[in-house]
């Protein structure tokens, strides 16, 4: 395979700037070539619109995996974002033993939960399944609230650096290699992002400057940078570091459409810089 080829995994929402209508032109700016299996398709996402259409589209992605296996399809990543239902991610676990390689990297962002509090449609038997997904990732990318969640431990806003590495090693015990922990401040005026390198027991941490405040579709804009930047073959504290620079970047673009801060963060007016940090 010359190109690096990742495919993700996640939903379509129509308005609002999350999951593939992010993680397609972010991968593609880096210069990787990006396919897409939609899961759903949704009027708008979840986070803040009421009365939103929801297309299930479960009973698709095992076609569109037959089809792939027939034409011996292969990519360097699996990427999983929001994922709609328990059957969904078993459908999502089988396709990554059908699709998985000795050189495959699988990154799956356990988008179900922030600011202390599921998404909308969300339950217990939901977060256990998405826990066994993540026991065959290479890499997770939970919130702090998705790690309480996956960690059945209760949800703090103020994590020291000693809660980060506790709950970073639970998470590496839920069984994948790499977890990364997001929205880690260290008590701070800082955003960053803590990553634990379970082959190595190296802990890793990346920071910068920023207002304190939560935006919408940051997590899906920090995840699919990070994916881009590990199918460069970025080291994981470069990783990190761009994926936290670019996303504090967009938060930055993002402050003067304070109203429609819901709607999304402003990755667009950023890609240049990406493409700048991956080359660097
Ligand atoms: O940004 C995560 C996300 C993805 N997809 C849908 C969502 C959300 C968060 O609210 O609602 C449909």
């Amino acid at each position: 395979m010359n190109m690096k080829r990742v495919v993700t995994i996640q939903d379509i929402s129509c308005f609002g700037k999350c999951s593939l209508t992010v993680a397609l032109p972010i991968i593609s700016a880096m210069g990787i070539e990006t396919a897409v299996i939609p899961t759903a398709v949704l009027s708008t996402h979840t986070g803040g619109f009421t009365g939103y259409t929801f297309r299930d589209l479960t009973d698709d992605i095992p076609a569109i995996s037959e089809h792939w296996k027939s034409l011996g399809l292969r990519f360097s990543g699996i990427y999983t974002g929001y994922l709609g239902s328990k059957e969904q991610i078993r459908i999502v676990s089988d396709f990554f033993d059908d699709f998985r390689t000795p050189e495959t990297f699988i990154v799956v962002d356990p988008a179900m939960a922030d600011g202390g509090r599921l998404y909308a449609g969300f339950t217990d038997d939901f977060v256990a399944e998405m826990r066994k997904l993540c026991a065959k990732a290479d890499y997770i990318i939970p919130n702090m609230t998705e790690a309480a969640f996956l960690l059945g431990i209760p949800y703090t806003e103020n994590c020291t650096e000693d809660c980060a590495r506790s709950v970073l090693r639970g998470l590496a015990e839920l069984g994948c290699k790499v977890p990364v922990l997001t929205g880690v401040h260290f008590g701070t005026d800082k955003q960053g992002a803590a990553a634990f390198d379970s082959t190595t027991g190296e802990f890793y941490y990346s920071s910068r400057e920023s207002l304190d405040c939560s935006m919408h579709g940051t997590g899906d804009i920090f995840a699919s940078v990070f994916t881009g930047a590990v199918a460069h073959g970025k080291p994981l504290q470069r990783a990190l570091d761009i994926s936290v620079n670019f996303t504090v970047d967009c938060m930055e673009a993002t402050l003067p459409h304070f109203e429609e801060m819901y709607y999304g963060s402003c990755f667009e007016p950023c890609l240049g810089k990406l493409i700048q940090y991956v080359s660097e």
